[in-house]
């Protein structure tokens, strides 16, 4: 066969690849050590001399050609597989995006920032306070001494230093009237602690406490506040009762109940029948209390109430049991968003 001839077929079969593995394969047909132009080549050798360099330099000629033709192809061919690949891997940037979930504000946050908002509007300041304690502000100075019988309701979370959990946020309100005289507006919101797990109770929950001290102040004050308290947290004009009962750290002291939110005072399973639910717990602060911080009885006087947040975000929200609350389930917490 002839150069021209082997080099026109060498051509014709690179313009066919269509791949870079199969224009390999026709680079050694031709190039390789027993490619056809490479065979070319080892025959000069049977030529006779005077023609080995004519013939030598056609055969160059050609196999610089065919190289030109196969770079070229290779080139097209790395140019095609790139853009294959890119249109492959290409993101349609025209979807709209999924945008990530949001959480949101817990229940019981919800219905202690409802709280706080109501009482902000009434001119009281929001006080915190630290949840580990000494016997001195959980108990003494809310004259609950030592052997006193309420010690012993109150379950408490002891370390071994002496310290313990709080069971409840009135030291905050100890430590407002020892740093302040009156007039004292504040509420006190935050995690309080007692040995107590069951159905109804977690040994976590929220309490908020509040306190009022001032020239003049009396139980009407106190059950002006707590039901315009009440019915603006519900939303409802709802009846609620106050019922004597005894804190040590208040005298007078009543109960709160509030018409069942559920049934309106019919009578239900959540009101167990009786068309009254129990809120919360209130009196006017024992005097001991006020000397003991400071404030001079014989001048002032104030009011104090107690209540579990949890309990009222409960009642606001119609959930029937505590334990949703703390498990934290997203299916749950999902409803209040
Ligand atoms: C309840 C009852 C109550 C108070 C808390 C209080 C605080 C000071 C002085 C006097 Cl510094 N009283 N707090 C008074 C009455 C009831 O809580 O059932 N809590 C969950």
């Amino acid at each position: 066969m002839d150069i021209d001839e082997i080099l026109n077929q060498a051509q014709t079969a690179v313009d066919a690849a269509v791949d870079l593995r199969s224009l390999d394969e026709i680079r050694v047909t031709y190039l390789g050590k027993k490619g056809e132009l490479t065979s070319l080549l080892k025959g000069l050798g049977r030529l006779d001399p005077e023609q080995r360099p004519k013939v030598g330099a056609l055969i160059n000629a050609a196999k610089v050609k065919f190289q030109t033709t196969l770079d070229a192809r290779k080139t097209l061919l790395e140019q095609q597989q790139l853009s294959a690949a890119i249109n492959a891997d290409a993101v349609d940037i025209t979807l709209p995006g999924r945008s990530p979930t949001l959480g949101g504000l817990h229940p019981v946050t919800q219905a202690l920032h409802r709280i706080e908002e109501i009482f902000l509007g009434a001119g009281y300041e929001v006080v915190a306070g630290p949840e580990i304690e000494n016997d001195y502000y959980n108990f003494e100075a809310l004259n609950i001494p030592s052997h006193h019988p309420a010690r012993a309701m109150h379950d408490t979370f002891y370390f071994s230093d002496g310290t313990l959990l709080r069971t409840h946020t009135s030291p905050s309100q100890v430590r407002t009237m020892e740093q302040q005289q009156p007039p004292i507006r504040v509420i006190c919101p935050g995690r309080v602690y007692r040995r107590d797990s069951d159905l109804t109770h977690s040994p976590m929950f929220h309490q908020v406490e509040g306190l009022v001290i001032d020239k003049g102040i009396s139980f009407a004050d106190l059950k002006g506040t707590v039901i315009d308290f009440l019915q603006r947290f519900f939303e409802k004009d709802l009846q609620v009762r106050f019922r004597p009962s005894y804190f040590p750290f208040t005298e007078p002291s009543a109960e709160v109940d509030v018409q069942c939110v559920h049934c309106l005072g019919d009578g239900c399973r959540v009101c167990s029948q009786t068309g009254w639910l129990e809120v919360m717990g209130c009196g006017l602060v024992h005097p001991n209390v006020l000397n003991m911080s400071g404030i001079d009885s014989e001048v002032y006087s104030g009011f104090a109430f107690g209540f579990g947040g949890d309990r009222l975000a409960m009642m606001l929200y119609e959930v029937d049991d505590l334990r949703l609350f703390f498990e934290n389930d997203v299916r749950f917490l999902q409803q209040f968003n």
